[in-house]
C-alpha cells in the first residue's frame, strides 16, 4: 500500500517522460529521413535529363567509332576523330558540367585521357594520366553499365557520371562528365536547425528526468522513513493518517489488536521490558500475515496496532482463522523479558469484516474499536466482530 501511494505518481511521470522521449527520438529519425528524401528527390529531378543526354552522346561516338577496329589506336592517330569527338562532347558542358572527357585504360590498367572538351586552359593532353579515386571507376568495365560517382560536401554534391562506349560487347572507352549541384540550402538548413532544436530539448528533457528521479528516490526514502514506528517497526500513525482515506474499504477488514492489561507489564517489570514485549508482539503480528500480499500493520498508539487485512481471495472465515492465530501464537509466546525469565501475555482483537458498509474510515475503524471494547469485557484475550449494521 506504501509502495503504491508513494510511487503511483513517479511511475506515471516517469512513463510520460519516457513516452515523451521516444517521440522526440521518433521525430528526429523522421526529420533525417525526410532530409535524406529532399536531397534524393532533388538529387533525381536535376540529374535524369543530364544521365540521358550523356548516354545519347556516348552512343553517337559510338556509331561514329562503329567500323573500327581499335577505337583507342585510331582516335590517337587521327586528329580529325579527336576534333569531331571533342566537338560531340563539348555540347554536354554547361554551367554545372565544367568537364566532359573520354578515357581508356592502358595495357597497366591506368586511366588515361583520350579526349578532352573542358576549357582550354583546362584542357588535358592525349594519353595524360588520369587518377582515379574509387574501385567504382572499374566496376564499369564488368558492368557495363553507367556507373555514378559521388561525392558529398557540406553544401554541394560533386559528382562524375561514366558511360562506357562499348565494342564487340566488351568496354573499349569510358564517357565521363564531371558535375556538382548545390544543395537545397534553405530546406536543408530548416531542418538542420529542426533536428539541433531536438537534440537540444532531449538533452534537457534527459537532464531534468535524472534529477526528478534523483530527488524522487531521495524523498521517497525520507518519506517511508517518517512513516515507520522505531521501536516496532511496522507503521506509524503517520501512515494512517495519511492513507486512511486511499484504502479502498470494500477490499479490507479492519482489526484492532490490543495487548491485554499492559500496564501491568510495565509496572512489574519496567518501560523497557513493555519495549520488548511490543516489539515482539509487532513481530507476531507481521509473521502472521503477508505484508507483500497488501496486508497493512499499524503501531496506532501506546499497545494498540490496527491490521488492514487484504480481502482478495480470503473469505471472513479465512480472516477470521487469521487473527485467530494471532490470538493463540501471542498466547502461547514465551516472551523473554532476561536470558533466563520469560513471561506470557494476551491480546484481545476487534475485527470490522465489512468496512464498505460504513461511511468512512473513521467509522469502519471505530466499529472495529467497538469491538475491542467488547472483546475487553468479555474477559479479554479473544476475538469480537463488529455488528454488521452501520
Ligand atoms: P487493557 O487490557 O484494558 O488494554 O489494559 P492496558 O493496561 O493494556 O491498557 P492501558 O491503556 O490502561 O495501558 C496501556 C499502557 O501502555 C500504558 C502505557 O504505559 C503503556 N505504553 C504505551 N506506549 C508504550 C511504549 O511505547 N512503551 C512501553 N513500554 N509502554 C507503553
Ligand atoms: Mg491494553
Ligand atoms: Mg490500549
Amino acid at each position: 500500500m506504501l509502495k503504491i501511494n508513494l510511487f503511483r505518481n513517479t511511475k506515471q511521470k516517469i512513463t510520460s517522460s519516457i513516452f515523451f522521449v521516444i517521440f522526440l527520438i521518433f521525430s528526429l529519425y523522421q526529420i533525417i529521413q525526410v532530409e535524406k528524401k529532399v536531397t534524393q528527390d532533388m538529387f533525381e529531378i536535376s540529374t535524369v535529363d543530364l544521365f540521358q543526354i550523356t548516354q545519347n552522346n556516348a552512343a553517337i561516338i559510338q556509331k561514329i567509332l562503329e567500323n573500327n577496329d581499335n577505337y583507342i589506336q585510331k582516335i590517337q592517330k587521327s586528329l580529325h576523330l579527336q576534333n569531331k569527338i571533342e566537338e560531340n562532347i563539348k555540347l554536354l558542358i554547361t554551367n554545372n558540367i565544367k568537364y566532359a572527357y573520354i578515357l581508356y585504360k592502358d595495357k597497366k590498367d591506368k586511366f588515361r585521357f583520350l579526349v578532352d572538351a573542358s576549357a582550354p586552359n583546362e584542357k588535358a593532353f592525349i594519353n595524360q594520366k588520369f587518377d582515379i579515386d574509387s574501385p567504382l571507376w572499374f566496376k564499369v568495365y564488368k558492368t557495363k553499365k553507367p556507373q555514378l560517382i559521388k561525392h558529398e560536401y557540406l553544401k554541394t554534391l560533386s559528382l562524375s557520371y561514366i558511360v562506357p562506349i562499348l565494342k564487340d560487347d566488351s568496354v573499349e572507352l569510358l564517357l565521363v562528365i564531371d558535375f556538382s549541384l548545390k544543395k537545397v540550402e534553405t530546406i536543408n538548413d530548416i531542418i538542420n536547425l529542426m533536428k539541433k532544436g531536438i537534440i537540444f530539448i532531449l538533452l534537457i528533457i534527459l537532464i531534468f528526468s535524472v534529477i526528478f528521479i534523483y530527488q524522487k528516490i531521495n524523498y521517497n526514502k525520507v518519506k517511508k522513513s517518517a512513516f515507520i514506528d522505531t521501536l516496532t517497526n511496522v507503521y506509524n500513525r503517520n501512515y494512517l493518517q495519511e492513507n486512511q482515506d486511499n484504502f479502498n474499504l470494500k477490499e479490507y477488514a479492519i482489526a484492532v489488536i490490543d495487548i491485554d492489561h499492559f500496564k501491568n507489564v510495565n509496572d512489574m517489570y519496567g518501560h523497557n521490558v513493555g519495549d520488548i514485549i511490543l516489539r515482539e508482539t509487532a513481530k507476531i503480528i507481521s509473521n502472521t500475515i503477508r505484508i507483500d500480499n497488501n496486508d497493512v500493520v499499524i503501531r496506532y498508539g501506546g499497545e494498540e496496532f490496527i491490521m488492514m487485512i487484504h480481502k482478495s481471495q480470503k473469505n471472513q472465515e479465512f480472516i477470521l482463522k487469521i487473527l485467530n492465530r494471532i490470538l493463540k501464537t501471542v498466547e502461547e509466546n514465551q516472551f523473554f523479558i532476561s536470558p533466563t525469565k520469560c513471561i506470557n501475555i494476551t491480546v484481545s482483537i476487534g475485527v470490522n469484516l465489512e468496512p464498505n458498509k460504513a461511511q468512512n474510515f473513521t467509522s469502519a475503524f471505530k466499529k472495529a474499536d467497538d469491538a475491542l471494547y467488547k472483546a475487553k469485557n468479555s474477559g479479554r484475550n479473544n476475538i469480537k466482530v463488529s455488528l454488521i449494521q452501520e
